[in-house]
């Protein structure tokens, strides 16, 4: 048996982009490891990344074109597939326009050609689209507002920090190459903070864990600034030459007692007073995470920390740093190249947490077809149970998929796509470091399933602009990576080398040159004011808390957050692993008494949006009041936890307030053998 094992990267939508290595035999996956020679990722690699192979391989893979005809799916061919869709894609345009159709996609891929499903759109004249995050927007929009960008410090820069503070970021499982660099800052004498409602790995070898309680970071950071300026921590000269509107933050700090921030964080003074000093013995650095920012005060959250890391002088220094995402890695490559934005002659756009809702509002146009890519929104778009509403309400609904996902099981046609090794493309993504990784074609997809790009190019051909598709895959590779051919990077230079460092700066805004309208950073926001808003600091509750509603806390007294889950990314790897396929359900201490709740008991978690029902597992250490639910789960397991939260979206209207969300919770007989 012929073995050749090649190197290229995992795809995944993760913060670390690994380089791996890929075994094929006979034309098929046999082996996956870690990639010793990337500089990041240096050959260790997590389970998801491993289980690959058995995604790529699954018997469960969709092989054909389906159509669902009278309820039940039936095999069709391409050219039935992609004539009738194209058909009705001319049949909405001519009667309604292009924004008839909706596209309704994600980010399950970190391929750089993943972005031409963009260009067919703008193509066809513009589609309504879906703008805002419900992963990240929140966040990305607050740093804009405060730094004019969103970026993040090289990840070997972290051997500069003297302390780190992990801030809602949930590292040992979703960022393990970031746990690895911990794990040796700690060792060199660094001090370590996690700041988290959840006990879990990553505060386990903390020197310092804050537990507080859900969407009040803001508050935390308010209360650290108090303490800064009464210790005269501050970097005044920073403050004074390079920001704009500390007298408003100031003013915000004097309507707001430590008493009170005590009582809305349940963080102790001490301890507000010890991060103050630790916030003030430069270089401290901050490494964000997304949980926390997925409420409807989530921008705010995020600007206060910012503020806190601004005021204390830890901007524009080695070592220092308020981590979020990293915008500087998709800045290098020209994505208008890609995806032909002046080819857009009609737009409509909703934001990607409020799909449902417009869709079952719009008449100007209506939305007859909706096309699902990289995405399966049944399952992870907030308001289950509104959202197969509106899906239901479509005449006709498109899946471009690998598996029978709840999504695609609910689709008019289902196209079998290629998965993971089975299309060239470079990954990588804006999240950690910034190598983009060569990720060659090294097996077949099965039975006739096909890349997203070859139905890209099959439906422009039937639709009349086929010659914008007619270039080959490393044709829209050099266009995308044309701005860094003067750095030398090209597509010659990635397939030898497997990976390249794209051409960053290392430590962000060491210039002090912030890209804000004023130049500097803003702790009172010139864009938000731009864009009607108050562009000062808040105070400001989750939409779902006692302070905000009282009302619905009184009927709903339990915080429910949705994490990521740590075996798989978000709904992929559960068909593919036995023990995840239960619902199960993480209670706090407090909460398991109160119920009289124990490990193995079932229970029914519900809201007025919804109930799931699943297993309890009582939690050491979380937030009193604290419900974890993992996202992800398909509905033949028990249903995803989507079912309970909400739709609204966050205060800079970008993100989604996924975590923000107040549940009752009772036991259930259990379940009949
Ligand atoms: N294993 C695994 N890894 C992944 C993914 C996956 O699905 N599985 N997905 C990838 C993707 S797309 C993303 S976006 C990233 C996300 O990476 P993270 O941001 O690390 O993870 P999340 O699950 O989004 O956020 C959950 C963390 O936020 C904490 N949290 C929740 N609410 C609050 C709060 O109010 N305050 C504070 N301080 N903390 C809070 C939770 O307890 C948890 O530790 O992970 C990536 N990596
Ligand atoms: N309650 C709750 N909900 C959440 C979150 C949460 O923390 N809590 N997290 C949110 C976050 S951070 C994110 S990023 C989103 C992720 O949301 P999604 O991106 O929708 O989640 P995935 O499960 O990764 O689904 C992607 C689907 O795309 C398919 N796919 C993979 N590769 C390709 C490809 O190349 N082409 C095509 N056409 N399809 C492909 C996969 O088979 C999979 O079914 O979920 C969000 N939803
Ligand atoms: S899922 Fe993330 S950590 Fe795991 S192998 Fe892929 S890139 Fe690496
Ligand atoms: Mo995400």
């Amino acid at each position: 048996m012929v073995k050749a094992t090649h190197v290229t990267s995992c795809p995944l939508n993760c913060w670390d982009v690994c380089g791996l290595k890929v075994t094929v035999s006979e034309g098929k996956v046999v082996r996956i490891d870690g990639d010793e020679h990337h500089p990041i990722t240096k050959g260790n690699i997590c389970g998801r990344g491993r289980m690959l192979k058995e995604r790529v391989n699954a018997k469960e893979r969709l092989l054909y074109p389906l159509k669902k005809v009278n309820g039940q799916f039936v095999r069709i061919s391409w050219e039935e597939a992609l004539d009738d869709i194209a058909r009705k894609m001319r049949e909405l345009k001519e009667r309604f326009g292009p924004t008839a159709v909706l596209h309704s996609h994600d980010y399950a891929n970190n391929g750089l050609l993943k972005n031409l499903d963009r260009r067919f759109f703008n193509c066809y004249g513009g589609a309504t689209e879906l703008i805002g995050s419900l992963c990240w927007g929140a966040g990305i929009e607050a740093q804009t507002w405060d730094f004019g960008n969103a970026y993040s410090h090289a990840p070997e820069d972290i051997d500069n920090s003297r302390h780190i503070v992990i801030w809602g970021r949930n590292v040992a499982r979703t960022n393990m190459h970031l746990f690895e660099r911990l794990l040796a800052a700690k060792k060199r004498g660094a001090t370590i903070v996690v700041i988290d409602p959840l006990f879990g790995p990553t505060a386990r070898i903390a020197d310092r864990y804050v537990c507080i309680k859900p969407g009040m970071d803001a508050f935390l950071a308010m209360g650290v600034m108090k303490e800064l300026l009464r210790l005269g921590l501050e970097d005044r000269a920073f403050i004074e030459q390079h920001t704009l509107g500390f007298d408003d933050v100031k003013q915000v700090l004097d309507m707001i007692s430590l008493s009170e921030i005590e009582r809305h964080t349940g963080v102790s003074r001490d301890q507000m007073t010890e991060l103050a000093r630790l916030y003030g013995d430069r270089p401290t650095a901050t490494y964000l995470g997304l949980g926390m920012q997925r409420y409807a005060n989530g921008g705010n959250t995020i600007r206060w920390i910012d503020a806190l890391v601004a005021a204390s002088g830890n901007v524009g220094i080695p070592g220092g740093g308020a981590n979020f995402g990293n915008l500087q890695v998709s800045e290098c490559f020209d994505k208008a190249a890609l995806t032909l934005p002046e080819r857009k002659t009609a737009s409509r756009t909703w934001t990607m947490m409020k799909q449902a809702e417009e869709i079952l509002r719009a008449n100007d146009p209506p939305i007859g077809m909706v096309i699902v890519t990289c995405g399966n929104p049944l399952v992870q778009v907030p308001n289950t149970n509104l959202m197969k509403k509106a899906f239901a309400s479509v005449e006709t609904v498109v899946v471009f998929e690998q598996f029978m996902t709840d999504t695609a099981a609910a689709a008019d046609y289902v196209l079998p796509v290629a998965a993971s090794f089975e299309e060239e493309d470079v990954y990588c993504s804006s999240m950690y470091h910034a190598y983009v990784n060569y990720g060659p074609k090294l097996v077949d997809p099965p039975g006739e399933a096909k890349p997203d790009l070859w139905i890209w190019t099959e439906l422009a051909k039937r639709l009349g602009f086929g010659d914008d598709f007619a270039y080959t895959r490393e044709q829209f590779l050099a266009m995308a990576l044309r701005p860094l051919e003067q750095h030398g990077i090209t597509l010659a230079r990635l397939k030898t080398e497997h990976r390249v460092l794209l051409p960053v700066e290392p430590v962000p805004w060491r210039g002090r040159r912030f890209q804000t309208p004023s130049g500097k950073y803003e702790f009172t926001s010139t864009i938000a004011k731009q864009k009607g808003m108050d562009g000062r600091l808040q105070i400001m509750y989750p939409a779902e808390s006692e302070e905000a509603n009282p009302a619905l806390a009184a009927k709903y007294p339990y915080r429910l957050l949705t994490i990521h889950p740590l075996r798989s990314n978000h709904s992929q790897h559960y068909p593919l692993i036995p023990a995840l396929q239960v619902v199960r359900i993480e209670v706090a201490a407090d909460v398991a008494v109160k119920k009289g709740l124990a490990d193995g008991d079932r229970a029914r978690v519900y809201n007025d949006r919804g109930s799931l029902v699943g297993t309890v597992k009582v939690l050491d250490g979380a937030y009193p009041g604290t419900i974890n639910i993992d996202e992800g789960q398909w509905g033949v397991f028990g249903g995803p936890v989507n079912v309970l939260t909400s739709d609204l979206e966050s205060d800079n209207g970008c993100g989604s307030t996924l975590y923000d969300c107040l549940v009752d919770i009772e036991k259930v007989a259990p379940e009949a053998k």
